[in-house]
């Protein structure tokens, strides 16, 4: 399928999506939202595909949600367009995902970005909420995952007041995975990528939907979800596959089943 806001691209077992509207920034309007979770969903379908990474260029990965394209709506239009909703097509992909951000990660994009399950930031990267600016707050996440990342105190600077936090912050305040050169930061997410990719894919799945549980259930709960996608691992090929290869002192040869 032929992208126009995009750009997609395989690398062995790695599936890397560039945000390509330079023109605007990277702003996500509604064709690039629906190109963006088409080209997500593709991946998610390639068994071949075991680790995804999406970006945009060094100096930004997204300003945001497009204003110009929202200036106009009304909330008869935000509610019946799919809009935010295709952000919950990015939840479902059951793949990892990482995001490798230079620049600005604005809005939408900041919300973007902390929908992946991973973030690689360069030393460039710059992160916020600056909704209030425009008279509207976070819509696709920002206020919720975003004060799960960095706690409640950074949160409200962030909704309430545009603080933006500098790559380094980010990974003070628990929003990033590391911070590298703007040189490196492509290459060290697709690094990150492909040793995920080459771990068991089932339990890399299971473990994607366990940790991600921890946002949303009690600690009994989250435990007995766990203890059953733990036991649910040993009907897995993979599982005596893994433990063969280590007792033979070998590199374990992953199917996926
Ligand atoms: N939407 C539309 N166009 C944009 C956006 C945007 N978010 N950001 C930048 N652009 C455009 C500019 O209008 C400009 O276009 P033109 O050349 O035609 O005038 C072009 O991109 C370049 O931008 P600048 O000249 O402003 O570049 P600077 O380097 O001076 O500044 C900034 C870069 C700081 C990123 C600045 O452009 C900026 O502040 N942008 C807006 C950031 C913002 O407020 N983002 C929040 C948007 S609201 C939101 O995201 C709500 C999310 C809700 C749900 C999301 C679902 C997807």
């Amino acid at each position: 399928m032929p992208y126009e806001n995009i750009l997609t691209k395989t690398l062995d077992q790695v599936g890397l999506l560039t945000l390509h509207r330079p023109q605007a920034m990277n702003a996500l309007n509604g064709a690039l939202m629906v190109e963006l979770i088409a080209a997500l969903q593709a991946f998610d379908a390639d068994e071949n595909i075991r680790a995804i990474v999406i970006t945009g260029n060094e100096k930004v990965f997204a300003a945001g949600a497009d204003i110009v394209e929202m200036s106009t709506a009304t909330a008869v239009d935000m509610m019946t367009s799919s809009f935010v909703e295709l952000f919950d097509g990015i939840r479902a992909i059951k793949k990892p995902i990482i995001a490798a951000v230079s620049g600005y990660a604005l809005g939408g994009g900041c919300e973007l970005a902390m929908s992946c399950d991973m973030i690689v930031a360069s030393e460039k990267a710059k992160f916020g909420q600056p909704e209030v600016t425009i008279g509207v707050i976070p819509g696709a996440g920002g206020t919720q995952r975003l004060t799960h990342a960095v706690g409640k105190a950074i949160a409200m600077e962030m909704v309430l007041n545009n603080r933006t936090l500098k790559a380094d912050e980010a990974l003070k305040f628990g929003l990033v995975n590391r911070v590298v050169p703007v040189e490196s930061y492509l290459e060290e997410a697709l690094k990150l990528a492909a040793r995920v990719a080459a771990q068991a894919p089932l339990a890399v799945r299971q473990g994607k939907v366990a940790v991600n549980k921890a946002y949303e259930l009690s600690l009994t709960e989250g435990l007995d979800f766990e203890r059953r996608a733990f036991y649910f691992l040993f009907a897995s090929e993979d599982q005596t596959e893994g433990m063969a290869a280590f007792i033979e002192k070998r590199k374990p040869n992953w199917r996926g089943k």
